[in-house]
C-alpha cells in the first residue's frame, strides 16, 4: 500500500491533480508532451468496476491504458492491467453457462470446467502489448487511440495449450489458418465482429494457451473472462477475449480485422515471423512485438537530489530474449551497457538497472534494448499509417538539485 502511494507521488506519469470539475472531482494524469494536444485535456484517471484508475482515453469501447508507475514491478497486477476494445457491446460472460465451440472433424463444445481438466495445464509470463502502443508519439499524429506508454502488461497466463484442443477436435486437411471470435459485438449490425485468425504454425506452437488464470486469479472482465487466447511474442490484437468460437480455416480469413486492419508496410519492420497466408505485395499482418524497453525509476522533471543513483527499467521483445540493454546519459553519444534482473522466461518483461553518478543540472537519460534476433531500438520511429510498433530509445530528462 505504501509502495503504491509513493509509486503515485513519485512518477510525473501518475502524479495526479485534483481538477473541480461542477460536484464532480476528477484526477488528471500528467501524459507525454509527445501527444497530440486533445488527449492532455481530455484523458482522466477513472476505475471501471474491478479495476484501479487507468488513463482513460475512450469509454465506449473502454481503452483505458495503464499509468507508467505500474511498471516499476515486473509484473503487471490484473487490476491495472490495460483494457482495449474495438467494439461497445461486451456482455458479463456467465462462467457457469459459457461454452468454447471447437470446429474440427469432431466438434466439440467444452465448458470452463472441462476446459480446466481436460487439458494438461500450462503456464507462462507474457507480455500482451497493443500494437499501437505508443501510437499518440506517432509525428506526423495518426488516427486511432492516441496510447501513451501502457497500452501494454506482463502477467503469468494459465491455461490449455490451443494444440491440445485443435488435436481433441481433430484439424481437417489443408488448414492454414485458425480462426478465433469473442463475446463482444458492435452496437450496429453493419459494425464488422472483432474476429481474428492465427496461421496454423502458430496455433500449434506449444506456448499459445487459452489462459483462464491471469496472475492466479480468474480474468478480470474487462481483460476477457472467462478464457482468452494467449499469442506470446505477437501484439494484443491476435489475444481474443470472452473466447467464444476456434475455426479452422482452409482458406486465408478475409474479415475486415484481418484483411483491412493490423497492417503494417511490406518489409518497413525487421520482423522475424511471417504470416504468410494473409500477406499482399503492399502490406502484411503485424506480427511478434519489436525489441523495446522504458525507464521507470524516474519519470520527466522529477527532482532527484545530485550523488548516486540508480536508473532501472524493463525491457522486452517478441520472444527471441533481451541481449542487453544500453544508457546513455550525453544525448546518445555513449551508450553503457545495464544489468539485466531476473530472467522470467523470453516472452516476459525484464528488469534491468544502471547507476549514475548526477551532478546539479538536467540529467539526461537515454535506455535502448537489443535482442537475440540482432534487433535494436530506433531512435527515430519508422512512419506508418497506423501507427504501430513504435520503440523509439525511451528519453527521461530529471532535475538535479
Ligand atoms: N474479444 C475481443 N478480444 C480482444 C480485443 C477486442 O476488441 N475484443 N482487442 C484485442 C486487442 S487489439 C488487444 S491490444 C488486446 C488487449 O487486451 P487487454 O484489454 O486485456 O489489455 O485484446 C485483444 N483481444
Ligand atoms: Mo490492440
Amino acid at each position: 500500500m505504501m509502495r503504491r502511494r509513493q509509486v503515485l507521488a513519485g512518477t510525473a506519469g501518475v502524479v495526479a491533480a485534483q481538477v473541480a470539475g461542477p460536484g464532480l472531482a476528477q484526477t488528471k494524469p500528467v501524459l507525454d508532451a509527445g501527444l497530440p494536444a486533445g488527449v492532455g485535456t481530455s484523458a482522466t484517471l477513472e476505475a471501471l468496476p474491478g479495476k484501479k484508475p487507468l488513463i482513460k482515453l475512450s469509454y465506449r469501447p473502454p481503452n483505458y491504458e495503464t499509468p507508467m508507475g505500474v511498471f516499476k514491478d515486473v509484473i503487471t497486477p490484473n487490476d491495472s492491467f490495460f483494457v482495449r476494445w474495438h467494439l461497445a457491446d461486451i456482455p458479463e460472460v456467465d462462467g457457469a453457462k459459457w461454452a468454447l465451440n471447437v470446429d474440427g472433424k469432431t466438434p466439440l463444445s467444452l465448458s470452463l470446467a472441462q476446459l480446466k481438466s481436460d487439458f494438461t495445464p500450462a503456464e507462462i509470463v507474457a507480455v500482451c502489448q497493443c500494437s499501437g502502443n505508443r501510437r499518440g508519439l506517432s509525428d506526423p499524429h495518426v488516427p486511432g487511440v492516441e496510447w501513451g506508454y501502457g497500452a501494454m502488461g506482463n502477467a503469468r497466463w494459465k491455461g490449455a495449450r490451443l494444440k491440445d484442443i485443435l488435436a481433441k477436435a481433430g484439424v481437417p486437411d489443408g488448414t492454414i489458418e485458425v480462426q478465433v471470435d469473442g463475446a463482444d459485438k458492435g452496437l450496429l449490425d453493419k459494425t464488422p465482429d472483432f474476429v481474428k485468425s492465427i496461421p496454423l504454425s502458430k496455433a500449434l506452437d506449444e506456448n499459445t494457451l487459452i489462459a483462464y488464470e491471469m496472475n492466479g486469479a480468474q480474468l478480470p472482465h474487462f481483460n476477457g473472462f472467462p478464457a482468452r487466447l494467449i499469442v506470446p511474442g505477437w501484439t494484443g490484437t491476435y489475444w481474443m477475449k470472452a473466447l467464444t468460437s476456434i475455426k479452422p480455416l482452409t482458406k486465408p480469413d478475409d474479415n475486415f480485422w484481418m484483411k483491412a486492419a493490423y497492417r503494417v508496410p511490406a518489409k518497413l519492420f525487421p520482423s522475424v515471423e511471417r504470416f504468410t497466408s494473409q500477406e499482399t505485395a503492399a502490406n502484411t499482418p503485424i506480427t511478434e512485438i519489436l525489441v523495446n524497453s522504458i525507464i521507470t525509476s524516474h519519470a520527466n522533471g522529477e527532482k532527484v537530489k545530485a550523488g548516486p543513483l540508480t536508473v532501472k527499467g524493463i525491457a522486452w521483445d517478441g520472444g527471441f530474449g533481451i541481449r542487453d540493454v544500453e544508457v546513455s546519459t550525453d544525448g546518445g553519444k555513449s551508450w553503457s551497457t545495464a544489468t539485466l534482473g531476473a530472467d522470467l522466461g523470453r516472452f516476459s518483461f525484464r528488469e534491468w538497472s544502471f547507476p549514475v553518478t548526477a551532478r546539479a543540472g538536467k540529467l539526461s537519460i537515454l535506455a535502448r534494448a537489443s535482442n537475440g534476433a540482432g534487433q535494436t531500438q530506433v531512435a527515430k520511429a519508422l512512419f506508418n499509417p497506423a501507427g504501430y510498433h513504435h520503440n523509439v530509445f525511451h528519453h527521461v530528462t530529471v532535475d538535479v538539485a
